[in-house]
């Protein structure tokens, strides 16, 4: 074994990252002047008079997003606009020179305490409002409502900084200082995680459509994700390449040609973020996607190594639309129908086999003749390890057959084996030879490995 893997595998999360990881599923609220305007990208020049929800009730955001499954709210206190949901006392345009007169920030944040989920914001640094945008003084402002934001209203899990730098009033762009802006959320919100296109904690995937690399490392190249904490050295052929090309649309980011050549690598899990509808904000003409591709979607990210985003956008009148509320229970029919029960079964590990290629036999109590997904997760306290790995089947009369091959597990892959949309699914085994057993065969992995959970559905 190459020592730089064993290092490699050795790379572990923090406890909130870990916190983070276990949400999953989580809803993006995407709404502002932009709502009112019909606009994705505010001018920063609209009236604070436009922003006018005259039925606002975060309480049916809340319970909307409920009923998906999410277990939290991640709300744009500000869009590139500049425009604040709550009344800052650093700028006019906000929610306090609205018709509205309420603090929306406040209102969302209290719904999610009182339904038990959790809040967290989006702030934008981008600000096509503010005149000091483009200079110094830019930073304390920004600054100064991200305190407000971290010191007013509880307890926040998640703080979105989104990376887009465009010009502002003036015509000049800013140089953001993300490092500042980090240092307070330690201060005032030690739990919360911050995202950012390359981290600290948590990482852009690189594409807003819902799909997660096939091999979607939480372990990646510092070249990558410069916010975040290095805690290896140099991969053996650091000085023999470089990485700097690497952005977070490359196909491969932590696998092992990249690693190798990196000069440090850092524990950051990607986010798949993604509208329910094709805009982020809410348009009339706008319906949501499918359910089908939610569903898939969620099937290739939070069963893919990562969380999802799902952006649900309030109208102007300040509610979830009734065709979101329909699609977001649907979806959150469909996963608990999908992966409500799980099949009774036996799980033992192979005794004699390599602690990097271990082999786990799993006897089903009742042999079936059609699965659904079987369910993997290591023990990423410990660090992603597993590179590869292949799933087999074995009938009654003892023949074997190949059912998946996979990369990467880390916090959890879903290994699909049914659509749960087609009108009539093709028999895994049609043979009449029910599946007596399974066996999950690592093929690869960076160093002893631990399996948490295997689940069969
Ligand atoms: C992007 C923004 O420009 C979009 O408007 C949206 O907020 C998305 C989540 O991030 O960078």
């Amino acid at each position: 074994m190459i020592p730089f893997l064993r290092e490699a595998a050795e790379v572990k999360p923090s406890g909130k990252q870990l916190d983070w990881f276990d949400m999953e599923l989580y809803a993006f609220v995407h709404f502002g002047p932009n709502t009112f305007t019909d606009r994705e990208w505010g001018l920063g020049t609209e009236e604070e008079s436009v922003f006018f929800p005259e039925k606002l009730d975060c309480d049916q955001w809340e319970e909307a997003i409920k009923a998906a499954g999410m277990k939290g709210m991640v709300l744009t206190a500000k869009h590139h606009d500049g425009f604040c949901l709550w009344p800052s006392r650093y700028t006019e345009h906000s929610v306090k020179n609205s018709p509205l007169q309420r603090d929306v920030v406040k209102e969302a944040s209290d719904a999610c305490r009182r339904g038990g989920i959790k809040f967290g914001f989006y702030l934008s640094p981008w600000d096509r409002n503010s005149e000091l945008y483009g200079t110094p003084s830019y930073n304390d402002y920004f600054c100064n409502q991200l305190t407000e934001l971290l010191t007013g209203y509880g307890e926040i899990f998640y703080v979105w900084f989104d990376n887009a730098c465009g010009e502002g009033p003036n015509g000049k762009k800013q140089e953001y200082d993300f490092g500042r802006y980090f240092d307070l959320i330690h201060k005032y919100q030690p739990n919360a995680v911050i995202f950012n296109d390359f981290g600290p904690d948590i990482r852009w995937c690189g594409n807003e459509a819902g799909a997660a690399r096939h091999a979607e490392w939480s372990v990646v190249p510092s070249e990558l994700c410069h916010y975040s904490r290095v805690q290896t050295g140099p991969g053996p052929m650091a000085f023999e390449g470089d990485l700097s090309y690497l952005y977070n649309t490359e196909q491969e980011l932590g696998t092992m040609p990249n690693i190798l050549y990196s000069k440090g690598l850092t524990y950051t899990p990607a986010e798949i973020d993604m509208s329910i509808r094709p805009g982020w904000f809410w348009h009339k003409e706008e319906n949501p996607h499918s359910l089908e591709r939610l569903f898939l979607t969620y099937l290739s990210s939070v069963g893919a190594n990562a969380c999802l985003n799902l952006n649900v956008p309030p109208t102007t009148e300040g509610l979830i639309d009734e065709r979101d509320v329909k699609r977001l229970k649907e979806l959150g029919d469909l996963i608990r129908k999908e992966f409500g029960a799980e099949r009774l079964a036996c799980v033992e590990k192979l005794q004699g086999e390599p602690l990097t290629q271990p082999v786990y036999q799993i006897t089903l109590e009742q042999p079936v003749r059609e699965l659904k997904y079987i369910v993997l997760k290591e023990e990423i306290a410990k660090g992603q390890r597993v590179e590869s790995f292949r799933i087999t089947a074995e009938s009654g009369s003892g023949r074997q057959y190949p059912l998946y091959q996979g990369t990467c597990i880390g916090h959890k892959k879903i290994c699909q084996l049914h659509d749960p949309f087609a009108l009539q699914n093709p028999l895994i085994n049609d043979s009449g030879d029910a599946i007596h057993r399974l066996r999950v065969q690592i093929t690869a992995a960076r160093d002893e490995v631990f399996l948490k959970e295997i689940k069969v559905y």
